[in-house]
């Protein structure tokens, strides 16, 4: 049998570059799609970009994206692309629309004009339940975005069901909720805190400034969410899932985990900023991941705190890296 092709959106970010690593152990033929950039964004994937075909291709541009759907003829499609930083949704909220809601249609307009047997995952976000309307959420709880990024997720999740619905699409939206890694981007809640306690432990900083320590997530591995990704493809029918630990924690309580794995006391260095607090909040979320534990199989292996020691482990290798080496990682 010859070997199945992925092309994956947004393979040079935190999920595209643990969902390129989870299909080349599956023996796919992965091709991802970069933007151009004065300067290469590759390094999540410089240690498998010899195993990778890359593509030139924009969620702002169809052309580009019709181009990269005919060339390299996938058998599914994950959308990972997107403007994924709620605050810079605020500063920059049309190109958020333009990215996270409309990339969405323009890609799966390409999907329909080019082969409607592609099977295809949406990136939706648990950023859209917002102002909660229960405790848990599963896929029957109703939206509430609070953020720019929130509502073009919506738009992204309702076109993904749209086109399911209209064109007999194989499309999925994975709702997941907040999950993290060592490759999880610095602005961040986890990475911005784990890479500070390193830095702080190692003499590098001298502070952390935060913004709301009260707010709640539903913190998991990004390793164990794009297993879900590739797990909602290989079903009969598409459908939607919500993907979660369905547990709870204050940013405080990953504050106090993160300076406590180096040995430090977290209130002697947090200091809270009104510079990042943000104009509406998404005070708590919790999910209910039974519809995928039961019909996918699916179920997490690494738990709050594993997931943040793992974090502040590889940040305190980093900076000790630099300092060994004189400044240079
Ligand atoms: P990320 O690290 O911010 O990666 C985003 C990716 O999108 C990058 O590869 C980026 O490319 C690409 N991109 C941005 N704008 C683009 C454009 N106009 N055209 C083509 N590519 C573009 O995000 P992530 O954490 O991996 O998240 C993956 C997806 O899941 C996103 O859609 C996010 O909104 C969604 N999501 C994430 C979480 C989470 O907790 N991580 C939860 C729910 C949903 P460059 O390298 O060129 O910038
Ligand atoms: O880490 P965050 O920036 O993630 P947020 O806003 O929950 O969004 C992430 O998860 C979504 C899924 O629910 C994704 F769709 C989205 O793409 C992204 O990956 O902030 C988490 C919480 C917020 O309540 C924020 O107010 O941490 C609080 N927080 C407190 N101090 C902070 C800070 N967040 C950041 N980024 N920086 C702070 O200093």
């Amino acid at each position: 049998m010859s070997k199945k092709t992925a092309l994956i959106t947004g393979i040079t970010g935190q999920d595209g570059s643990y969902l390129a690593e989870l299909l080349l152990s599956k023996d796919y033929r992965v091709v991802g799609t970069v933007r151009r950039s004065s300067t290469e964004t590759f390094e999540r994937i410089s240690h498998i970009e010899d195993k990778l075909e890359l593509v030139q291709a924009d969620l702002l541009d169809q052309y580009s994206l019709i181009d990269a759907i005919k060339k390299t003829n996938p058998d599914e499609v994950y959308n990972l692309a997107a403007q994924s930083f709620v605050p810079t949704s605020w500063n920059q909220p049309v190109l958020t629309g333009e990215f996270t809601a409309l990339g969405v249609t323009r890609i799966m307009e390409a999907i329909r004009l080019v082969n409607t047997n592609i099977r295809f995952y949406q990136a939706s976000s648990s950023e859209m339940f917002g102002m909660v309307r229960e405790t848990p959420q599963s896929e029957m709880t109703p939206f509430y975005p609070r953020s720019p990024y929130g509502v073009a997720k919506v738009y992204g999740h309702y076109i993904t069901v749209n086109y399911r619905e209209s064109y007999d699409l194989f499309a999925c939206s994975g709702i997941l909720f907040n999950h993290e890694s060592p490759r999880r981007g610095l602005e961040f809640v986890t990475r911005k805190v784990t890479d500070a306690a390193a830095r702080i432990k190692l003499g590098l900083q001298k502070e952390l400034r935060m913004g709301n320590l009260d707010a709640r997530r539903d913190w998991g591995f990004a390793g164990d969410y794009v297993v879900a990704m590739w797990l909602m493809l290989q079903q009969d029918k598409p459908d939607d899932y919500v993907i979660s630990t369905d547990e709870t924690h204050k940013v405080e309580e990953l504050v106090e985990v993160a300076f406590a794995r180096v040995g430090l006391d977290w209130k002697e260095y947090v200091v809270q900023d009104p510079k990042f607090y943000r104009p509406a909040e998404v005070d708590l979320l919790v999910g209910d991941s039974t519809k995928a534990r039961t019909r996918l199989g699916w179920t997490p292996e690494v738990d709050f705190k594993g997931l943040v020691e793992m974090m502040v482990d590889s940040d305190v290798a980093r900076w000790t890296k630099y300092l060994k080496n004189g400044g240079d990682v």
